[in-house]
């Protein structure tokens, strides 16, 4: 039986001779502390989600693929595990990250080091740093380190608290200069679910900040929705209340804002099921999971079924570890009570099938488009494109930029998410500026997917818009 938090056995039983109401009270109560865990998961252990389980371990076994902790995280929440493969998974992580932050392990793992020299050559290579804030990516290696089992030793990761508690103050500082974080309210929530997790006190004000950003409803944006952040800041504000790690005053006011999240999420459900997208729905659906809402509400009940029926939307890894969590039933808090046994070491990779080759070919339309002031002429490009039937929109773009003239260029830059659109006919989106190269569809709808998985339908007019964020 896999683990869960609502199947711990209770901690401070005293045993008196059972007369028969007592025992049917008992067995009530039974039924109803092991019942609803059992609903939050997919019904029924569906043989969908074990496929998807262990075609996302096939993508994990794939050196050619980065290590990604929302991979690792993912497969450590499943309800079945290939252990030994896991276990190489997080050694692959390790690396990668301990490459990034060694000086910082060195000097947490050196016998003798002189404390005043080790913290003024960290606050050096601290410094170094701050230009690329990481707060989002080192928030999921300390939550998937949190995951393992058996826990890993806690000098190593000290150092790396210390780095994420530097980065998130880094972030608090942006917000209060610019009104945002400098990297996204997104990832500042995964700071503060992260340090929660390991049980690290944040200071009042950073999380204040993100109490604030909810009460004045600041995290959508144009072209997106604010369900994903809206969902991570209310795990974080769960977390800080559940771990008692404010006080009572605070820990109401974040009680008070999470309801207020979950309560938008229901009013804002589709017609389909979904909160927000389809991508989205799991990391609400955590929310319901964390606050033990999951079996009262049945809003959740009808995100399940919706992303049972939509399963086939999750193929990339990075999607398919959002979702993994959920449908076991698990929200990322689940691994501040870990239990290392009875963990069933039952799961097999599936390696990815290729793409189904399709016949003929197609031709969309692109446009590029750059709203002023930034570019007094606004459409900066349109071409009708020749591509195979079945193509992406990548390979629509590398189709435009053989053809010409006009000429077409464009830039992507590798993330966990896949190639992500990065620069279009010399105009870079930038991160300090906010602008990203949104992808829309005509008229104007937002794709849901980026440019690796999308595939346009024959006729399609496919909009690449510098837009802000
Ligand atoms: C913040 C955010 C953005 C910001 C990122 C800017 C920033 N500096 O933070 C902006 C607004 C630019 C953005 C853009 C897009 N996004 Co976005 N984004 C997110 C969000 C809310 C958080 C990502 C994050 O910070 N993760 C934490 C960090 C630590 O992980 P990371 O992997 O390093 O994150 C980086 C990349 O993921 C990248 N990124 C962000 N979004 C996307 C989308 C794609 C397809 C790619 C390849 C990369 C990418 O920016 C992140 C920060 O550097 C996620 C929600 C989620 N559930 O994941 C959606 C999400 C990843 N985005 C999504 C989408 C669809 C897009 C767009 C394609 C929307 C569009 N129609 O234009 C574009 C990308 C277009 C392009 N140019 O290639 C989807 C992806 C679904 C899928 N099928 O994979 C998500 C899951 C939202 C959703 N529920 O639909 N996004």
């Amino acid at each position: 039986m896999p683990w869960h938090p609502l199947r711990h056995p209770p901690r401070h039983t005293l045993w008196h001779p059972p007369s028969h109401s007592i025992m049917w009270l008992l067995l009530v109560l039974l039924q109803a502390a092991v019942l609803p865990a059992q609903l939050c998961e997919a019904p029924g252990e569906v043989a969908a989600v074990r496929v998807l389980s262990a075609r996302l371990l096939g993508l994990a076994t794939d050196p050619a693929r980065d290590p990604d902790p929302s991979v690792y995280l993912s497969l450590r929440l499943a309800g079945d595990h290939d252990l030994r493969e896991e276990q190489r998974y997080l050694a692959r992580l390790q690396d990668a990250f301990q490459s990034c932050y060694g000086w910082s392990l060195q000097a947490a793992g050196r016998p003798h080091g002189h404390p005043q020299q080790d913290a003024a050559a960290t606050e050096h290579s601290m410094s170094a740093k701050v230009e690329r804030l990481e707060t989002g990516r080192l928030a999921l290696y300390l939550l998937g380190l949190r995951a393992t089992c058996p826990p890993p030793e806690s000098s190593p990761q000290r150092f790396l608290v210390t780095w994420l508690k530097y980065y998130l103050e880094e972030d608090w500082a942006g917000s209060r200069r610019h009104g945002h974080p400098l990297t996204s309210y997104y990832q500042y929530g995964l700071g503060v679910l992260a340090l929660c997790a390991h049980r690290k006190r944040v200071r009042e004000e950073v999380i204040r900040r993100l109490l604030a950003a909810e009460q004045h409803s600041r995290f959508g944006h144009a072209g997106g929705s604010a369900v994903d952040t809206e969902a991570v800041v209310a795990l974080a504000f769960t977390c800080l209340e559940q771990e008692r790690l404010v006080g009572t005053r605070l820990a109401a006011e974040l009680r008070a804002a999470t309801r207020r999240v979950r309560r938008r999420m229901v009013e804002a459900q589709s017609q389909d099921g979904f909160f927000g997208n389809v991508y989205s729905t799991p990391w609400a659906m955590q929310v319901f999971i964390a606050t033990k809402a999951c079996q009262r509400q049945p809003e959740y009940g009808r995100a399940m079924a919706a992303l049972l029926e939509n399963l086939d939307a999750f193929t990339t890894a990075a999607t398919m570890a959002q979702v993994l969590p959920v449908l076991h039933g698990h929200s990322y808090l689940d691994i501040t009570s870990m239990r290392c046994w009875e963990e069933p070491d039952t799961l097999t990779p599936v390696s990815p099938e290729p793409e189904p080759e399709v016949p003929g070919n197609m031709t969309v339309r692109l446009v590029v488009e750059c709203p002023e002031p930034q570019c007094p002429q606004h459409q900066l490009y349109d071409q009708l494109v020749p591509v195979p039937a079945g193509a992406s929109l990548l390979d629509v773009l590398k189709a435009a930029a053989t053809q010409g003239p006009p000429n077409f260029t464009f830039e992507t830059q590798e993330t966990p998410q896949g190639p992500f659109l990065s620069r279009v006919l010399g105009l870079e989106a930038q991160q300090q500026k906010r602008s990203y190269w949104q992808l829309l569809t005509a008229p104007s709808t937002s794709l849901q997917m980026g440019v690796a998985d999308y595939r346009p339908r024959d006729g399609e007019t496919l909009i690449l818009r510098l837009s802000r964020w």
